[in-house]
């Protein structure tokens, strides 16, 4: 059966775009009922998801993968994945939600997605056992490159995280070894081939033990031309077999060792979530959130307010 037959592919939106501008989708069952309204990026509907406010908060300094997109930073000007005002702690961290609730009431979802990876250092998975003892009824949603999923996964159910996104850009070592040329794993460094091979089945391996495990699944794909734009499908198919229940194809900002690539065009887009929704359900509607971002993705943002006074910023950040 066509799991997304209540989608229409979104052929005209961009991924920076408002939703209430771009969101194609036809308001009907939704797919993922406990998260519909609740969720901004599991709900199904224009309704759920225009109702559905979440917090990112910015525990995780470092990574294990050196992509080759990615500059991790941290202003106040940059609105793109990778980027916060400032580190907080844990500690800190339970207390920015205590205030984005008094600002905010309707954030349903604390979400840890960077600004490296969440499971590159503990600091993630204490910041969730924090919330989770003090607002049990939040939904705490996990993004991760997946290097780390097998090792945690357990650690992840255990403090109450319900909604995880993977980001897999491949599924062949070939390309994957160009995207992402080197990673730490087990205190040694891997290069090319080598690095891909354990990146992917790393992935692979934690999609399949997180949907045994319960949880819903989105996986993220950086869409990235002359490099994976013809092999999108293929990762839709890996990754639904494995157990993910959505998927976001999200184009690729030209910066950094990609600097000298194009942003894909509509057409390239189009063909991508074509490609895609023959296997997994395309979620159209991603807003490339900072990872301290605060609010409905694209209709209200506040991060200002929240950051405006008392929290003391991190002096220095390594990118890994
Ligand atoms: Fe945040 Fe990501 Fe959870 Fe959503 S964002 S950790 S799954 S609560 Fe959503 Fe933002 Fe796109 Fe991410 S719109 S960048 S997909
Ligand atoms: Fe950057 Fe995320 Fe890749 Fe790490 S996994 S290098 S934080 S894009």
């Amino acid at each position: 059966m066509d799991s997304t037959s209540n989608i229409v592919p979104d052929a005209v939106g961009g991924a920076s775009a408002c939703p209430a501008q771009t969101m194609r989708m036809v308001a009907s069952t939704p797919a993922f009922p406990a998260l519909e309204g609740r969720h901004p990026c599991f709900s199904t509907t224009a309704e759920g998801h225009s109702r559905s406010a979440r917090l990112h908060l910015p525990v995780s300094p470092g990574c294990n993968i050196d992509c080759a997109f990615c500059i991790r930073d941290f202003n106040r000007r940059d609105q793109r994945p990778g980027v916060a005002t400032r580190l907080l702690t844990p500690e800190q961290a339970v207390d920015i939600v205590d205030r984005a609730l008094a600002l905010c009431p309707t954030i349903n979802v604390v979400g840890i997605a960077g600004p490296g990876d969440p499971l590159a250092t503990p600091h993630a998975l204490r910041t969730f056992a924090g919330v989770h003892a003090r607002w049990p009824d939040l939904v705490l949603c996990l993004s991760t490159n997946g290097l780390m999923l097998p090792e945690r996964i357990d650690d992840i159910a255990a403090v109450g995280v319900r909604t995880l996104t993977v980001t897999v850009n491949s599924v062949d070592p070939l390309i994957q070894a160009r995207i992402t040329p080197k990673i730490a794993w087990q205190r040694k460094r891997l290069d090319d081939v080598a690095a891909a091979e354990r990146l992917i089945a790393n992935q692979l391996d934690g999609i399949a033990r997180a949907a045994a495990l319960g949880l819903t699944i989105k996986v993220n794909t950086v869409l990235i031309p002359t490099l994976n734009d013809d092999h999108i499908g293929a990762v839709a198919e890996r990754v639904a077999a494995a157990g993910a229940h959505l998927i976001n194809i999200i184009p690729l900002i030209p910066q950094h060792g990609f600097a000298g690539l194009p942003a894909p065009g509509m057409l390239m887009r189009h063909a991508a979530r074509r490609a895609a929704e023959r296997h997994l359900r395309v979620f159209t509607h991603c807003q490339r959130c900072r990872a301290d971002a605060c609010g409905i993705p694209g209709v209200s943002d506040y991060a200002a307010q929240l950051y405006g006074d008392g929290i003391s910023a991190e002096p220095t950040f390594s990118h890994g």
